[in-house]
């Protein structure tokens, strides 16, 4: 699926564009459309293209078609590079900052001529945004906080994106002769939310065999380095990607040095000082003997640890636990039983509510909850009440039919109002199995305001769920303003679960937080909040983030029965 987050990000950058330069509404929506639509395809866009069949994707007519095609071609689309030219700017770097997007864009190029992150901060801290049309001290105090977010998470990649690169590029190194283990190392390993390069490891007969693959496989821009242990390559995604040789005896201390963090290394490196040994990328060493460094797992047995799972590996408490034998017991994907939190057609979903329980059934679930929008989402299509008895009734019927295995569950991610009141009445909320409630709105509310707004939303005795506590899009938005602190002792109160969003783009809540929530006695529910049928399948970024986070199995309601699941959640 490599060709996909590219193609989505040249039209992205062409919407953006459209929108910069004032163009016609629906033509900035199609476009908005098929970045989502290529964003979440279940198949490589180049194949599709390859028969020729790109406009039976949803939301791609002729017209983008060719756009694709005219990409997939050369890695450039024509009208692009034109407008490139006659607006030098960065557009995609500028949008990425919160806040700003491209009528901000627009109004600091023509009037300050900003053309970049760099330029727009350096305007911004001479205090010549504020005095633009429309643009007050505020706003620029706002910019500036969003160039700073922007800046940590400049030239990162989602986890999701990275992972799909990386395994394509080991599946291709795979095909060589001689290779005895490749592995993916670094923050992939980690399962970092987001990534900065891909790390790869190889033990191989034939180095110079691997490297050459390497270097001239089909998506690489240019070429940084070329050598006989050590290669780099820049992809035509901009991500950056190390390829390492390592002679087999010292393939586990590489392992576990290029896995890092680097934290997590230096204080592996004292322990081993403290025990008479030296600790290397070569293997551990007492004296000029090697006494491991071929298998990871002996270099951490030898240093008196049990072997920590790389998700952990962040110094945060693992390396005591190892010591002491407490490290937990991880929750696993086969160990996830259903889905609480997923949308149809009836609201913004793509997919009907048939053919998302087929793709549920088909991960063998014992439960599925469908939980569409409720009414102030307007521009989501939200039911009201009396939309939501249909619904209800029709969940009854699907139930009845016996067409599928798993239990369906009747639920609606229900809309938390300014003062956090909800918006479906408790009549009908007291009908559905699953209560699920979101902020959606007003997400610049203060600290207090948004606490209290959540915390009172919570206090409902229909409501089991808090969807995506922190609000947060990673390289897009950061967390709203929130005392999580607060919501959790709220939660515990009131019997309410905290959500771990499986959307690669959210992973909401983070580690910290959800080993925080578990400390505080709070129970997890793992979903992917899936909007396409292909979506159902984030569920494993889910569960990466639930083991950065410390969580076992009890820990993740998800995993339970159905019977067990409906008596944790009944208050
Ligand atoms: P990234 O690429 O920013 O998402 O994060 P990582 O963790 O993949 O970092 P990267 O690619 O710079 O290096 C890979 C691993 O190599 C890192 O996690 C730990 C190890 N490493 C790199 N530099 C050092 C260092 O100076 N000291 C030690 N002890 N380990 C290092
Ligand atoms: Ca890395
Ligand atoms: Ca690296
Ligand atoms: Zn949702």
């Amino acid at each position: 699926m490599t060709k996909n987050a590219e193609v989505a990000k040249v039209l992205k950058e062409i919407s953006l564009y459209l929108e910069f330069e004032g163009k016609e509404p629906f033509k900035i929506r199609a476009y908005q459309r098929a970045v989502r639509s290529i964003s979440s395809l279940g198949e490589d866009v180049a194949s599709i293209a390859e028969r020729g069949e790109l406009t039976t994707i949803a939301g791609i007519g002729k017209g983008i078609a060719e756009v694709i095609t005219d990409y997939l071609n050369d890695g450039q689309v024509t009208g692009l590079e034109e407008l490139r030219t006659r607006v030098p700017i960065k557009i995609m770097e500028l949008d990425a900052i919160p806040g700003v997007g491209p009528k901000t864009i627009k109004l600091v190029y023509d009037k300050l001529g900003v053309i970049d992150l760099e330029s727009l901060e350096a305007a911004a801290n001479e205090g010549r945004l504020a005095g633009l049309p429309g643009l007050g001290a505020k706003t620029e105090a706002q910019i500036k906080e969003g160039i700073r977010v922007a800046r940590s998470g400049l030239g990162r990649t989602l986890l999701a994106n990275a992972l799909s690169v990386a395994e394509d590029i080991k599946k291709s190194l795979n095909q060589i002769s001689g290779i005895t283990q490749i592995i993916i190392a670094g923050s992939v390993r980690r399962r970092r939310e987001t990534i900065g390069d891909i790390d790869i490891l190889v033990s191989a007969s034939d180095p110079k065999a691997v490297m050459d693959s390497f270097v001239s496989h089909r998506d690489v821009s240019s070429v940084t380095a070329h050598g006989q242990t050590k290669s780099s390559v820049r992809l035509t995604s901009g991500i950056q990607v190390d390829l390492r040789i390592l002679p087999e005896d010292s393939f586990g201390a590489g392992l576990q040095y290029f896995t890092g963090n680097i934290d997590h290394n230096v204080h592996l490196r004292s322990i081993a000082q403290k025990k008479g040994l030296l600790l290397n990328e070569y293997g551990l060493f007492k004296g000029e003997k090697k006494v491991a460094g071929g298998a990871e797992a002996d270099i951490y047995s030898t240093l008196g640890l049990k072997l920590i799972p790389p998700e952990l590996r962040e110094d945060t408490g693992e390396i005591e636990a190892a010591q002491s034998g407490n490290l937990p017991s991880l929750i696993e994907l086969k160990d996830i039983r259903g889905d609480l939190h997923s949308h149809t057609d009836q609201s913004d979903g793509k997919n009907t509510i048939e053919e998302m329980l087929d793709a549920a059934q088909a991960k063998g679930y014992d439960y599925y909850c469908v939980s569409d929008h409720t009414q102030s989402l307007t521009i989501s299509n939200g039911m009201d009440e009396a939309r939501l008895l249909k619904r209800i009734e029709e969940i009854d019927d699907l139930n009845a039919s016996g067409r599928w295995k798993m239990t369906i569950l009747k639920g609606a991610e229900v809309d938390i109002l300014s003062a956090g009141e909800l918006d479906i009445k408790d009549e009908v909320l007291a009908e559905l199995d699953f209560v699920t409630v979101s902020i959606h709105s007003r997400m610049k509310d203060d600290k207090k305001t948004m606490t209290d707004r959540v915390c009172h939303a919570l206090e409902s005795k229909y409501v089991h769920l808090l969807g995506h506590p922190t609000g947060r899009l990673l390289l897009k938005r950061p967390e709203f303003e929130i005392d999580i602190d607060a919501v959790f002792e709220s939660a515990r109160k009131n019997k309410v679960v905290m959500e771990l969003n499986a959307h690669p783009q959210r992973l909401d809540l983070n580690a910290g937080n959800l080993r925080k929530a578990t400390k505080n006695g709070l129970k997890i529910a793992i979903n992917t909040d899936a909007h396409y049928t292909t979506e159902l399948d984030n569920m494993q970024f889910g569960v990466f983030q639930a083991r950065r986070g410390w969580l076992t199995k009890n820990d993740v309601i998800n995993t339970y029965p159905l019977k067990k699941l409906m008596s944790t959640i009944t208050k």
